[in-house]
């Protein structure tokens, strides 16, 4: 549908239904080029707005008739609408006839055909693309669905909830009814139909009841589906442990699908999963992936009481359900992982996704408050502020009340709102209202700005010490950035999780001012003004101020603007108690060295106590390889361009990225006999294990592999890009294969050609690897232009195709969104590529596009002549008449 100009749709504007659908009872004819639908409801006038018409969202379908209690009734087309009057003012029964085209659907959102298969997207607005109906998700109805379809070619028929009934038809055909017993939006309506073989089991909850868990996949990919059902089964049991949420149904089936353009949809006891997140082998998958499905398994299966049981009022409200339960899905991977030090490898490695994907967004011009004011398409909104910052927001409040005050917040939740549509307010009070004279519950209208205000607090910290007094007073300031439309920010409600460390990085008791006695050597400050001071007391006897560790564990997300103090950065480094602090202290010493050199134009330059320091954490016995790698991994191109927006300093990508170059040649070359020592004592001969111990040992042994390839270029060395290219070839599994084959790649060594040449030979039938085989590419660090021709030649490549999403996100997302030094050329031929794809992908696929075109949002912080030529390919993009409501939104924005 393309029309000149969507509506925006505001939040305050939000009313109840005019009328309540109660429920529906769906019978499906499939056929992929024309699908029949008799969608049957129960409609009931909503008392409070008597003698409305019933208006029904209907896009792209063909109605073929109308019935009221039976009778045909006269109708109207309205924006879109099917708009019917002078209904009854009793129940009725409402039935509509309609057809569809699933073969036809490019957009995969509503009934589409994928590798010769069925499968729905209804989020956000799909049903609609099924059937006319209420398309929101405060309307919760009871559903019964009858699928029927050819037995040969459509064997398996699923739907949500229970199979009631099955059987054969004539001509070939059979049919399965399903009814699931919990009402609900039309949103998480789901249905599958196709050629499918399962993997499955049965388990037992806690609470004694038994349920049949699937995993259906195609024909051919069974050995891949243990992962995803042994996270099925963890996620089960985890969330009866940890909140006594239990599984209500009897069945509860995960279908992978290929074509899909998110990452997978927690449809009432039918989640549908992009392949991505199901499928691994130790020979296709890395250990990535791994992690990646245990955490959407778990995303999905919590999804049932946080999205289902208790689900969102309007679009508005969508962190509702996503922001608590991206929180919920990331302990449950710290809790999967198991030791302290684990749970900080994930902490560090959600906050450097946050960083980098999340604080982009609040500082661009898409910036939106966590509970948005304004959409036009409301798919631009899945976004990472509603999702990853949302998931902060939760773990405030969760700070804010401690553990078991969390638990009584959430056990509060439900019972005030099991089976209702509710918005964040209602949410936030349960957790306050069970956690009454708690921090959070003393400033819950304050601690809700972190819903209303967008943008990225940056706090300041100034710290001055009196050894006669023996105190440190602590200043913490704070001070929100304007964003689009919100020129003027109040005071967040800010939990820092604090220590203080003594210059030998000895923990220090803490008591403040006016406390009688010491409180342990860990607190929680709440910055709740601009400006607060705290004065701690009882410090005598040290030998020089101590060391801040402040924002522990990333207690809030925010920016940190610390006192640069290279001494107490090299003294966290080093010694201090909280893990996270202790990588963020290594990753500020490596950003200052890369911004120093970027600022000046001077090439880098590495001291040898920063050099000495690397050497020190890779050979520490006492930490964990894990922790290493991320300590030894620089900040990535992005993370480093964001740092000198902020402070108004034009980006230059390619001095960016000969910076971090540089820093790369100078760690192979110095730490040389390091990582020879690294890559050799992290070799483990045994079967291949995912878990995260093993999983950090192949990550340090691959970084290492890494930096003895590119220096190989230096000394001539012929033996470790040799290994390298054996590992390609023989790696007992495809985390160690992909490592070898980025060492070659990173180095622009001759043997990546024939490296690549094998894994593609090696993999061509396995789809998600094909896709990996090309991201590795369009991942590459750019070198002389040769890695952006190279994307463009394999743009045409002939297993490449824009409609698969994975593969058109492989070459397209990795370039425009995870490689600024091959996107952003003088020639600005990266953003003329930019253009020609967004618009070609817009015209069958509006999310997907828009999705891509957002690779350009930090175009105003580009040096010249980066920003003129990128604002000229967003205007060319913009200045198109067909484009779908999806783009429009975003180009339109990014120019604003
Ligand atoms: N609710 C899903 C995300 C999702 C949203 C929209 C979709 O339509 C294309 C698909 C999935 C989740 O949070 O996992
Ligand atoms: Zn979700």
């Amino acid at each position: 549908m393309r029309e000149g100009t969507t509506p925006l749709v505001r939040r305050e504007d939000y009313t109840a239904p005019s009328h309540w659908i109660r429920s529906v009872d769906l019978s499906f004819d499939l056929d992929p080029a024309k699908t029949l639908v008799i969608n049957r409801m129960q409609v009931e006038p909503n008392a409070a707005r008597p003698g409305e018409p019933l208006r029904l969202d209907g896009e792209d379908i063909v109605l073929t008739r109308v019935l009221v209690n039976g009778e045909s009734i006269s109708f109207r087309n309205e924006g879109g609408q099917l708009v019917l009057e002078n209904l009854p003012a009793e129940p009725f029964a409402l039935e509509i006839r309609n057809t569809c085209a699933p073969e036809k659907n490019l957009e995969l959102s509503g009934l589409y055909t994928s590798g010769g298969s069925f499968f729905t997207q209804c989020e956000a607005q799909g049903f609609r693309r099924i059937t006319y109906f209420l398309d929101r998700p405060d309307v919760m109805a009871l559903f019964r669905v009858t699928l029927r379809a050819d037995a040969r070619s459509y064997p398996v028929l699923l739907s949500n909830g229970n199979l009631v009934e099955q059987g054969r038809l004539d001509h070939g055909r059979h049919y399965a009814t399903w009814v699931d017993p919990h009402p609900k939006p039309s949103y998480l309506f789901a249905l599958v139909a196709g050629d499918l073989v399962c993997r499955e089991q049965r388990v037992r909850s806690r609470s004694g009841r038994d349920h049949l868990l699937q995993v259906y996949v195609r024909a051919g990919d069974l050995d891949k589906t243990e992962h995803a059902m042994n996270s099925l089964i963890a996620s089960v049991v985890w969330d009866e442990a940890r909140f006594g949420l239990s599984l209500d149904l009897e069945r509860f089936m995960i279908v992978a699908v290929s074509d899909f353009n998110m990452g997978a949809m927690e449809n009432k006891g039918l989640n549908i999963f992009n392949t991505k997140f199901v499928l691994a082998n130790p020979a296709t998958a890395t250990d990535v992936d791994y992690g990646n499905i245990e955490a959407v398994v778990g995303h999905e299966y919590f999804h049932n009481w946080t999205g289902n049981r208790v689900t969102c009022r309007d679009w508005f409200q969508l962190s509702l359900k996503e922001g608590l339960t991206v929180y919920r899905d990331q302990t449950f991977s710290q809790d999967m992982a198991g030791e302290a030090s684990a749970r900080a490898v994930k902490r560090i490695e959600d906050v450097r996704q946050l960083r980098q994907m999340q604080f982009p967004e609040d500082a661009g011009p898409m910036a939106h408050p966590v509970r948005p004011e304004q959409y036009q398409a409301i798919d631009n909104f899945y976004t990472t502020t509603v999702y990853e910052k949302g998931a902060e927001v939760v773990r405030m409040m969760a700070t804010l009340v401690g553990e078991a005050g969390f638990r009584a917040g959430m056990d509060l939740y439900f019972q005030r709102h099991d089976g209702q549509a509710v918005t964040c307010d209602d949410y936030a009070q349960a957790i306050a209202d069970a956690n009454p004279g708690s921090p959070l519950a003393t400033r819950l209208d304050s601690f809700k700005r972190w819903y209303a205000q967008a943008g990225t607090p940056r706090v300041s910290a100034r710290g001055v010490y009196s050894a006669e007094q023996g105190s440190y007073t602590l200043t913490l300031s704070q001070h929100t950035p304007a964003t689009p439309g919100q020129p003027v920010k109040a005071p967040f409600v800010i939990p820092v999780a604090m220590g203080l460390l003594d210059s030998d990085g000895r923990p220090l008791l803490l008591q403040l001012d006016g406390e009688n006695g010491y409180s342990g050597t860990e607190r929680v400050l709440v910055l709740d003004q601009a400006s607060l001071t705290f004065v701690f007391t009882g410090l005598y006897g040290l030998t020089s101020a101590p060391v801040p560790s402040l924002l522990r564990g990333f207690s809030a997300p925010v920016i940190l603007d610390a006192q640069a103090d290279e001494a107490a950065l090299f003294t966290q480094l080093r010694h201090d108690t909280d893990p996270f602090n202790r990588w963020e202290a290594a990753q500020r010493l490596a950003v200052q060295r890369l911004l120093s050199a970027v600022r000046s134009g001077q090439p880098l330059q590495l001291d040898a106590a920063w050099l000495d320091a690397q050497r020190v954490v890779l050979r520490d016995p006492t930490l964990d390889a894990a922790f290493k790698d991320l300590v030894l991994t620089p900040p990535s191109a992005g993370y480093l361009a964001e740092q000198l927006a902020a402070d108004g300093i034009p980006v230059d990508p390619p001095r960016i990225h000969a910076a971090r170059e540089a820093l790369r040649s100078q760690m192979a070359q110095a730490l040389h006999e390091d990582w020879v020592w690294a890559f050799e004592a992290h070799q483990d001969n045994g079967a291949y294990r995912p878990d995260p111990v093993s999983a950090g040992r192949r990550a340090l042994a691959n970084l290492a592999l890494s930096h003895l390839v590119l220096d190989a270029a230096r000394t001539g060395d012929t033996v470790w890009p040799g290994k390298a290219f054996q590992r390609v070839k023989d790696a007992g599994n495809f985390t160690d294969r992909q490592g070898a084959l980025i060492a070659l790649l990173h180095a622009h060594h001759e043997l990546a050609e024939p490296a690549l040449a094998r894994v593609h030979a090696q993999f061509k039938d396995e789809a998600l690897v094909i896709d990996r085989w090309f991201a590795l590419q369009a991942g590459t660090p750019e070198r002389d232009g040769r890695v952006f021709a190279r994307i463009k030649a394999l743009a045409l490549h002939p297993d490449y195709s824009l409609r698969n999403p994975n593969r058109a996100r492989s070459l397209l997302a990795t370039l425009f969104v995870m490689n600024p030094s091959a996107l952003h050329r003088e020639d600005a031929a990266g953003y003329v590529f930019w253009a020609d794809k967004v618009v070609e992908v817009d015209t069958f696929n509006p999310q997907l596009a828009a999705r891509l075109a957002r690779g350009l949002d930090r175009w105003r912080t580009l040096a010249e002549p980066y920003r003129s030529a990128a604002q000229e390919a967003l205007i060319r993009v913009s200045g198109r008449a067909d484009l779908s409501p999806d783009t429009r939104e975003i180009v339109t924005r990014a120019l604003q």
